[in-house]
């Protein structure tokens, strides 16, 4: 046999992977859902009828003829097994979809090879012939009737394939973060940029995050997640979530030479797993390191089997280069989403510098609060507060804490980076008669905060009947959706755009914009 023509997408990728789960005897505990080919009417869902019939003359012609075909696309490589393959890779998808459709299974991973977010209608791409996601989301929508679905692409590439066939589909969010080095890096397309939103109907469910330097890290990652995907994601109210989980992001990557650690994977994993009632189906796209490779795949179906995470690594805050893309992408989503209206807004009208507000805090530290220097205090309320505020006391002021889109929005883009930052060895969450917060965001709060931490729950007189639901969260079942949210009041997410301003200088993870604004 010819030595093969494409060096890293290799077998060894799914065999490796595979064993790992064996080994860690994480195989054991999933349950297998039998393959198929997904039919010539799933393929069509995405690609043309003359695509189609190309690939499946592919079997058939000789190695020479091969490469002619294989000449008009770009990297990507056609083994006469492929279109076999493909099919099943897709199908593998679809299978998947179905049993968590249909509740045969909570959520799961169906590991494939070829990859698929690269490929488009008509054409063939970066290791992709057919796009295993796309199709997956357009067979879901028609055969379960589902208003929304995500996808989170987290690959180290630019699915441009799955954002060409959605970007003017408001039914379809996507998110892609990937290294793009100012449109230097692969496949080097102008509209993988941020700017890049969608078009039309679809304006604003486009989601691109560019890398523009290499050696991301987990900070970086896990900043974009609670600043940008999360609480659009929470406003969106999916009613599936995809993953196009490529592991080309993690550490090790001969394509993404970005530094996150494999565990960050089971953190990406957990805090997309409430949403959607936990209905959450991912499927490898890339992973070139045959070390991260399957360590990463293991750390995401342990956290989809309900395990904890593994505290992540060094979180030092996001680097410069990661906090201008992300503050250009929530600018630019600024108009779409009501969970970023005020982005960047309270940079302009907060006169405090970070180092006068320290001082403030010190001050206030040396008085009554000093027992607040092992104890982060984060209380909501409706009231504001009389207290000094300081770097262990953050009172949140809400307009109404009844309000579950303004709640949600404060636990994800505060509460989460302030805990992944200082990284408490135990969360005590009270929730007083009169908080107004109903069970299913209290369910929510229970469900992202547990597997992080160790969390304690403490309810006051005459709360019993609340008790229920939030042990069902403890025990790691996913909370209910919240149902399609309106969208938090303005004036609360500016509340919260202040809050986060104010206490930038001293958590690093709540960091949206850098220095390169002032
Ligand atoms: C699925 C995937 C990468 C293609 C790289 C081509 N494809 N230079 O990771
Ligand atoms: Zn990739």
């Amino acid at each position: 046999m010819i030595s093969p023509a494409c060096k890293i997408e290799v077998p060894e990728r799914l065999t490796v992977s595979h064993e790992a789960l064996i080994k860690n005897g994480l195989a054991d505990r999933c349950v297998s859902v039998p393959v198929r080919e997904a039919t010539d009417a799933d393929i069509l869902l995405v690609h043309s009828e003359e695509y189609l019939e190309a690939v499946k003359k592919t079997p058939y012609m000789t190695l020479e003829d091969l490469k002619e075909f294989t000449l008009q696309y770009g990297d990507v490589y056609f083994h006469p097994n492929i279109y076999h393959c493909a099919k099943l890779a897709a199908g593998a998808a679809l299978q998947l979809v179905d049993s968590v459709m249909t509740g045969k299974v909570r959520n799961g991973m169906a590991l494939v090879r070829p990859p698929g977010h690269h490929s488009m209608s008509s054409a063939a791409n970066g290791f992709c012939v057919f796009n295993n996601v796309a199709i997956a989301a357009q067979y879901a929508k028609q055969k379960y009737g589902l208003k929304r679905v995500l996808i989170v692409d987290w690959d180290v590439h630019h699915g441009q394939g799955v954002q060409y066939c959605f970007e003017d589909d408001p039914s379809v969010l996507y998110f892609s973060w990937h290294r793009y080095e100012h449109q230097k890096f692969w496949p080097q397309l102008r509209e993988s940029d941020y700017d890049s939103v969608g078009k039309e109907k679809g304006a604003g469910f486009n989601i691109n995050v560019p890398w523009n330097k290499v050696g991301m890290k987990n900070s970086d990652y896990l900043s974009v997640f609670c600043h940008v995907l999360l609480p659009v994601a929470y406003e969106f109210c999916p009613d599936l979530v995809l993953v196009c989980a490529g592991f080309d992001s993690a550490i090790g990557d001969p394509e993404g030479e970005m530094c996150a650690s494999p565990d960050i994977f089971a953190h990406l994993t957990h805090l997309l797993m409430n949403l959607a009632g936990g209905k959450l189906c991912a499927v490898l796209e890339g992973g070139y390191n045959l070390t991260s490779l399957p360590q990463s795949v293991c750390q995401t179906v342990q956290t989809l089997l309900g395990d904890p995470a593994p505290r992540p690594a060094n979180l030092d805050g996001p680097c410069e280069s990661a906090l201008e893309s992300l503050h250009c992408v929530r600018s630019a989503h600024r108009q779409y989403w009501s969970c970023l209206k005020h982005a960047g807004i309270a940079v302009l009208s907060d006169h405090f510098s970070n180092e006068q507000r320290r001082q403030q805090c010190e001050q206030h530290d040396d008085r009554n609060l000093s027992i607040f220097r092992k104890t982060v205090l984060v209380q909501f309320s409706s009231k504001e507060s009389e207290e000094q505020k300081c770097k262990y006391y953050i009172p949140v002021c809400l307009k109404k804490v009844i309000d579950a889109s303004g709640f949600l929005q404060a636990v994800l883009g505060l509460l989460l980076p302030l805990g992944y930052e200082y990284d408490p060895s135990l969360v005590l969450l009270v929730r007083m008669p009169d908080s107004g917060v109903c069970d299913s965001v209290w369910q929510q709060l229970t469900g992202l905060l547990q597997g992080l931490w160790s969390v304690i729950l403490s309810f006051q007189e005459g709360e019993k009947e609340r008790v229920a639901p939030t042990a069902s969260a403890l025990l790691g079942d996913a909370a209910p959706s919240l149902g399609q949210l309106h969208s938090p009041l303005p004036e609360d997410v500016e509340v919260l755009e202040r809050l986060r301003h104010r206490l930038q200088g001293d958590w690093k993870l709540l960091q949206t914009t850098g220095e390169f604004t002032t």
